[in-house]
């Protein structure tokens, strides 16, 4: 992508209205613009983030053997009704009423919705197990919509639904999810801890929040450090063996959100050199409910003995908008954003320092096709631009890599090599600089 041809509407001032770093980031590097309180545009750069992580969700819900749909937006009130959250959810539920009279409400959450849908189909135990997901944008009044993506009113959530003939079954669905989140935002170049946490107007006894610590985060939690250094599952980890090892390992370090936290269990089983009371952000959540659903809705199926029994469900949330945010929040300096790898808009920002000198040109475009063919997906400031300028922005928009290309440089036969993260540069031959980047 050239520079020049792309819509990246970045402001010099910071916004007064945004309170944490990565709502500030967000919109002085063009990645969103606020259309309502806590209602968002995704501008071209941030819906280039929102995208990757939604493909790395994906591919490990895939991965761990969910299947994906795609429900709507609207629902019937009459289904809330039959599970009887109609009236409980309150003013957080956006109601609204068609042409005909007929009561819909934006969806907040869909565990009605795939219930009617899991029921019209599934009679029997042998169509089990099934896990259901899609990736959908959510609407939720909330009273105090704020740091811009994090709290919004419309977001964009992975919601996933177990379908299990029994609780045995359910609870190994359950594992299922709380490992594919382990790799999801480990994936992201995030540590995201599975705390135990309340589980809210979704219902059921079980339940963790997966939560990346930091100071701005809303949750307020408590650990032993000793969670942090836990091993990630591997990429080739079987989803059909019995992973309960992996979860008993990670729950029995005590980890909990404030609402669940047990002041004397923590401190009869952390020592007090690792205990961590801190702040973070949830960026998912996962839930194990059994039939608080299935039963009033009447999703039954029949089990080897022929008797018809209310399936046994859980369900798994992924704040894919907030992930952006608490992604930034994670990782960042003075300067802007600092991309990993796995979820940059771009791989690389091109800067041109002299647009026009037929060199520099030529090693831009150079560079630009083969960047582009290995799938590096370069973006080439070829804008006619002062070079301070051209650095504020590449270091705001936080690409992993900076390839600079100056009149200089290119009269030696060199570039240079900008990491973002380290910002350790080196110069090199254009080739070289090429072969460093994979092209
Ligand atoms: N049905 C269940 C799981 S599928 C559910 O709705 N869970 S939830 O309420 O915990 O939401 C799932 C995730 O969505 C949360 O972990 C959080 O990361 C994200 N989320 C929730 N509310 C908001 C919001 N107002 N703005 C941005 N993200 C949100």
């Amino acid at each position: 992508m050239r520079l020049s041809r792309f819509f990246l509407p970045v402001l010099k001032e910071t916004p007064a209205e945004a309170q944490i770093v990565s709502h500030r980031l967000m919109l002085r590097a063009g990645m969103i613009r606020q259309e309502a309180a806590g209602i968002y545009a995704w501008l071209p750069l941030g819906f280039k983030v929102l995208k990757k992580i939604e493909q790395i969700v994906r591919e490990e819900q895939d991965r761990a053997g969910a299947i994906e749909l795609l429900m709507p937006t609207l629902q019937l009130a009459d289904l809330w009704r039959e599970s009887g959250r109609y009236d409980d959810y309150g003013q957080e539920m956006l109601r609204i009423t068609d042409r005909h009279e007929r009561e819909l409400l934006y969806g907040p959450t869909n565990e009605e919705m795939i219930t009617e849908i899991f029921r019209s189909y599934v009679r029997s135990y042998k169509d089990l197990p099934k896990n259901l997901y899609h990736i959908q944008w959510k609407f939720r009044d909330e009273q105090r919509p704020r740091f811009g993506v994090m709290r919004g009113r419309e977001f964009l959530m992975k919601d996933a639904y177990s379908f299990d003939v029994d609780e045995a079954a359910g609870r190994h669905s359950y594992n299922q999810m709380f490992v594919a989140y382990l790799r999801t935002f480990a994936r992201m170049g995030l540590k995201a801890i599975p705390m135990r946490a309340e589980t809210g107007p979704i219902g059921g006894d079980l339940s963790h929040e997966l939560i990346v610590l930091a100071e701005t985060g809303e949750s307020v939690v408590y650990c032993d450090k000793n969670v942090l250094d836990l091993p990630i599952p591997g990429e080739d980890t079987d989803y059909q063996s019995d992973l309960s090892g992996i979860v008993e390992q990670w729950s029995s370090i005590y980890a909990c959100t404030e609402d669940v936290h047990e002041q004397a269990r923590y401190e009869a089983e952390v020592k007090p050199e690792n205990r961590l009371e801190t702040r973070g952000i949830e960026v998912g959540q996962v839930f194990f409910f059994g039939d608080k659903y299935s039963k009033p809705m009447k999703a039954v199926v029949a089990g080897p003995d022929g008797v018809e029994r209310p399936v046994q469900m859980g369900s798994y949330g992924v704040g894919v908008s907030r992930l952006v945010a608490a992604i930034i929040e994670a990782s960042h300096d003075d300067n802007g954003i600092i991309w990993p790898e796995s979820v940059a808009p771009f791989g690389v920002t091109i800067l041109s320092l002299k647009p026009g000198d037929a060199e520099v040109d030529l090693a831009c475009e150079t560079a630009y096709e083969a960047l582009t063919k290995a799938g590096r997906e370069p973006l080439y400031d070829d804008r006619d631009e002062r070079a301070g300028g051209k650095f504020a922005t590449a270091d705001l928009i936080g690409m992993p890599w900076q390839l600079i290309v100056g009149p200089k440089g290119i009269a030696n036969g060199e570039v240079e090599l900008k990491n973002r993260k380290t910002g350790d540069r080196q110069t090199l031959s254009l080739p070289d600089a090429l072969k460093a980047l994979g092209a």
